[in-house]
């Protein structure tokens, strides 16, 4: 550099001074600092019910490039309160300052904020001016005040309801419905319990809003707490919050016990025992009532004493007889059914069995061995009940007829404990139609081995003095067969 350049250099010195200065005041430049702006400066919630809130919010924005932290100040009444989602802002960005006004009381409120950045050395303040006035009251009319459900039977549901009537200046929320933490499993709302509701105003000469909330106490086995609790909350100053007590009691229902399983011999009275039946409350006494549920096929056994503790049944059919009791307490509460099982076993291994469907026929049921002839001594018939069959002298092997039925249905039987080896011829004879117009019937034999049907023959029969060779039956082989199918003898 020669000296003319520098000697004309020196004079520019000033003048960047002043572009400097004059940089500061130059929007461009200011907005590498940062700089907090408040989109508003105050908030009037006017007029509010006591305890219905309201919020308002300010933006907060930086308006520079710089960040900055910002942190916010309260003084005044303790009706307002407040919340801000960020307190450390870059440039550009956005900060909401949330404002709640609740009253307490009727009567006006202020408070302000003070917002405070530090954007300059010693941070700067916005200052939010706050008013609010509680105006109304909110009032609720709570009835009853606790729910007695009395007693409640096991498996049954007490329904009850708590009505909540608006009767203040203000509009009043139901906010909360819920069962209190600890409050019995048994307990449950029926309907809607949607919160917040609200229910208009009292107006003279209209009739006042109300809400009911339904409670349904059901106890279970494994739900038996009665103790509960419902909450309320309401923006009522007198009932912001509210606990109905809920008290039942359980009827627990009865246990039916209809003795233990047992296995008899067909045609063997039966005695039923549910006496031991109980209830756990002591409501006696007991009623009973038992059903034939199931019973083999071809039964027609009937119980006797089916409303009594003590019924009886006679097994017509080999098979399983399942009774079911159903016990109910002094109250009026049934127990769950409890089944008993009969099993009618035929101690005798050849069976057979004559039942017809006329209620006034008379029918003979006949076994013969070969070569013996009906009506004789040596056949096995009602007239007979007892010949001497297989060896001589033994009655163990012999048939026994086991009576003759006179009229209507049967049946008869001819039964063995140790048949002999042999062919059987199985006969039946019409012996009266008792002066029936209608004599016609049908009649079924059927053969037993063990208990279990072996087979069933059955014919129709027009008129007293017919006779039906049924065919034989075979021992020890159990074979069955009609003259058709080559009956032997
Ligand atoms: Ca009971
Ligand atoms: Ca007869
Ligand atoms: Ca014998």
């Amino acid at each position: 550099m020669n000296r003319r350049t520098l000697r004309r250099a020196a004079p520019a010195l000033p003048l960047l001074v002043v572009l400097v200065l004059t940089a500061c005041s130059d929007p461009a430049l200011q907005k590498a600092e940062a700089r907090l702006e408040a989109d508003r400066a105050a908030i009037d919630f006017g007029e509010r019910p006591v305890l219905d809130e309201a919020t308002e919010t300010v933006l907060l924005t930086n308006v520079g490039r710089a960040p900055l932290e910002l942190s916010v100040r309260y003084e005044g009444d303790d009706a307002f309160t407040w919340t801000v989602d960020l307190t450390s802002l870059d440039g550009g960005a956005v900060a909401s300052l949330a404002v709640t006004f609740r009253a307490t009381e009727q009567k006006p409120y202020v408070g302000k904020l003070f917002v405070t950045s530090n954007e300059v050395e010693g941070g700067a303040v916005k200052e939010i001016s706050l008013a609010g006035v509680g105006s109304t009251v909110a009032s609720a009319l709570i009835e009853p005040e606790s729910l007695d459900f009395g007693r409640v039977g096991e498996g049954r549901a007490g329904v009850k309801r708590v009505k909540i009537t608006s009767v203040g200046t203000a509009d009043l929320k139901v906010k909360t419905i819920a069962f209190k933490a600890g409050s019995s499993a048994a307990y449950a709302f029926v309907g809607s319990t949607r919160t917040p509701q609200v229910l208009a105003k009292h107006v003279d000469g209209t009739p006042d809003a109300f809400a009911e909330v339904t409670v349904k106490f059901a106890p279970t086995a494994d739900k038996l707490e009665t103790a509960g609790v419902l909450v309320l909350e309401t923006t009522d100053p007198q009932h912001a919050l509210v606990e109905i007590p809920l008290t039942a009691q359980i009827n627990r229902q009865p246990v039916a016990v209809p003795g233990a399983d047992r296995q008899v011999a067909p045609l063997t009275p039966v005695s039923l025992d549910g006496s031991a039946s109980n209830d756990p409350d002591g409501d006696v006494p007991l009623t009973f009532k038992w059903t034939l549920a199931t019973q083999p096929q071809g039964s027609a056994a009937k119980l006797t004493g089916a409303d009594t503790a003590t019924p009886s049944l006679t097994p017509d059919q080999p098979g399983a007889y399942g009774l079911d009791l159903v016990v109910t307490d002094s109250a009026g509460l049934p127990s769950k059914p409890a089944r008993v099982t009969i099993v009618s076993v035929a101690a005798d291994k050849l069976v057979v069995q004559l039942i017809w469907d006329h209620p006034l026929a008379d029918l003979d049921l006949h076994l013969l061995r070969p070569g013996d002839q009906v009506g004789s001594d040596q056949e096995c018939s009602w007239e007979h009940p007892h010949p001497d069959w297989g060896v001589a002298g033994d009655t163990n092997d012999d048939p026994a007829h086991l009576g003759d039925k006179l009229s209507g249905f049967g049946p008869e039987y001819v039964v063995f404990e140790e048949p002999p080896e042999g062919p059987y011829r199985i006969v039946v004879d019409y012996v009266s139609s008792q002066g029936s117009a209608t004599p016609a019937l049908r009649a079924t034999v059927r053969v037993y081995m063990y208990g279990a049907i072996q087979r069933e023959l059955d014919l129709t029969m027009n008129a007293a003095g017919e006779s039906w060779d049924v065919g034989t039956v075979t021992w020890p082989t159990g074979l069955v067969q009609t003259p058709a199918e080559g009956a032997t003898p």
